[in-house]
């Protein structure tokens, strides 16, 4: 199956099989699979479509949802100890226990805020994500960070064993580097092939995670890896 082909399939198997009846709040994510996401979502032609606020995690997310004809809710406005009831969002990779490398479009602060605010996270991935180990296809792990904190976390990465950690420069359309929605930096760290959690709590018992806290936010840097572990996780893999 061609690509678009995969990610539409695994939208409209992620909608069909995971959006409730009568929601009041959905997470939407970045990235391109997501477009399948609310296309399948508005072919559901729902009645009560007006009721549910869709709650985006960046910029292009919440072009997305308003571009649909969807209702949008800024994060920061979610009445306070809401669930979003269900969240979908993309991801770079998958492993077996569905974690998750977030971060290829810049955007994994805010995916990151919604996935974790979120009753049930459903990550909506082609084939091509889903790997027995985080980084057997991808490069790195996207780390976002507070521009005052980027070189600590550099020399940190270095230190875990990270070959060659870099903050992401933009392209000839960006001179220096990018920047996030939350004007932070992106660093991307390179790692061997990344351990599984069940792996990670034996690094962890054997003392090879740090946890810090970085400018404002908090980093727990693994010996092996920064990723996202799914919450109630729902893999859709479009095939
Ligand atoms: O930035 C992210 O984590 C996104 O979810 C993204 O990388 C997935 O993008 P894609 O759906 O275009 O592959």
């Amino acid at each position: 199956t061609d690509i678009e082909t995969a990610k539409r399939n695994a939208a409209t198997l992620a909608v069909k099989d995971h959006f409730p009846p009568s929601p009041s709040y959905i997470g939407i994510g970045s990235g391109s699979t997501i477009v399948h996401v609310v296309n399948a979502i508005k072919s559901l032609n729902l009645p009560n479509i007006s009721q549910i606020a869709f709650v985006p995690t960046g910029y292009q997310s919440r072009r997305l949802i308003t571009d649909a004809g969807l209702r949008d809710i800024k994060f920061d406005s979610l009445p306070a100890g809401v669930l979003i009831d269900v969240a979908f969002d993309g991801a770079d990779e998958v492993d077996e226990e569905l974690n998750c490398i977030k971060g290829g479009g810049a955007c994994l602060y805010q995916e990151k805020l919604v996935a974790t605010q979120a009753r049930k996270f459903v990550c909506v991935a082609d084939y091509r994500k889903l790997q027995g180990r985080l980084l057997s296809q991808w490069p790195s792990v996207p780390i976002e960070v507070e521009p005052l904190a980027a070189y600590r976390v550099l020399s940190v990465l270095r230190t875990l064993g990270s070959t060659g950690p870099a903050i992401r420069e933009g392209s000839i359309a960006k001179a220096g580097p990018i920047k996030t929605d939350q004007d932070n930096f992106i660093i991307d760290a390179p790692f061997p092939t990344l351990l599984l959690h069940s792996d990670i709590a034996k690094a962890k018992a054997e003392g090879k995670v740090v946890e810090g806290r970085g400018q404002g936010g908090l980093w727990e840097v693994v010996n092996l890896a920064l990723a996202i572990k799914a919450l109630e996780g729902v893999l859709s893999v479009g095939i």
